[in-house]
């Protein structure tokens, strides 16, 4: 009883937090640019599947800040707070108790690689959003990892229904030097987005540059813009 109007709470969250985003979203360059920059068949989105300046490969490059993190599961914590109703920090347990979600997208490395059709399982971001709902004026978000890396979003960005914080690639665990327990991905911004062994997601008000964009790296990160630097 208790349970199912708990549910109840986080479905109309979701479903507001949708109608709030749904123009911003749609209106995002990857949705709605008319003269995407890229070649090859159309992605899901309508955007050519290898965007500009990029290379397809079939292996996959580890990028971090020379730390990786070992996190046993058990031991891994994710914190959701700053601009938000009701913050958290979710045991491995109650993240995987999460609705989980499977999707099949590509990897933009802003080093010019592209990785087609990775096999993802975890919780959308915006499932995550609806558990601790976003204060009426939130609009950003910073992610941050084990490693101290950090990484800046936009709302209507994170909320796609492609942004997960995935636990599963390709049917196995995430290996530990791509992010495991947990990394969050992007599939319509390069990867930098995405934070590896990540612990921290802060809700902003105004926006705030990570480790990269305080480095000159673009705060918006489009691949059919060639959006790689600010
Ligand atoms: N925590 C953390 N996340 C991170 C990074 C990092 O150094 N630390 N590197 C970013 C960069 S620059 C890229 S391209 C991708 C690389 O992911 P991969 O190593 O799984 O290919 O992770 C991003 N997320
Ligand atoms: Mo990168």
């Amino acid at each position: 009883m208790e349970n199912s109007g708990k549910l109840e709470k986080v479905v109309a969250a979701r479903m507001k937090l949708k109608a709030r985003f749904e123009e911003k979203m749609r209106l995002t360059p990857s949705l709605s640019d008319e003269r995407p920059m890229g070649t090859g068949p159309l992605n899901r989105h309508g955007m050519p599947s290898l965007p500009v300046g990029q290379i397809a490969t079939e292996k996959w490059p580890v990028l971090d800040l020379g730390i990786q993190p070992e996190i046993a599961p058990e031991d891994w914590q994710l914190k959701l707070d700053g601009a938000v109703e009701h913050p958290v920090t979710l045991s491995w347990k109650e993240f995987m108790d999460l609705p989980q979600t499977e999707d099949t997208s590509d990897f933009h490395c802003v080093t010019s690689w592209s990785r087609f059709g990775l096999q993802w399982k975890g919780v959308r971001f915006i499932d995550l959003a609806a558990l601790v709902q976003p204060t009426q004026h939130a609009a950003f978000i910073l992610c941050h990892g084990y490693d101290d890396y950090t990484t800046n979003l936009s709302l209507e960005e994170a909320l796609k229904p492609d942004v997960l914080l995935v636990h599963t690639v390709d049917d196995k665990p995430l290996p530990e030097e791509h992010g495991g327990p947990v990394r969050m991905i992007t599939p319509q911004l390069y990867a930098w987005k995405g934070s590896k062994w990540i612990n921290r997601i802060e809700f902003l008000e105004v926006n705030h540059p990570g480790f990269w964009e305080e480095r000159g790296y673009s705060n918006t990160a489009y691949p059919w813009r060639n959006d790689r630097y600010s």
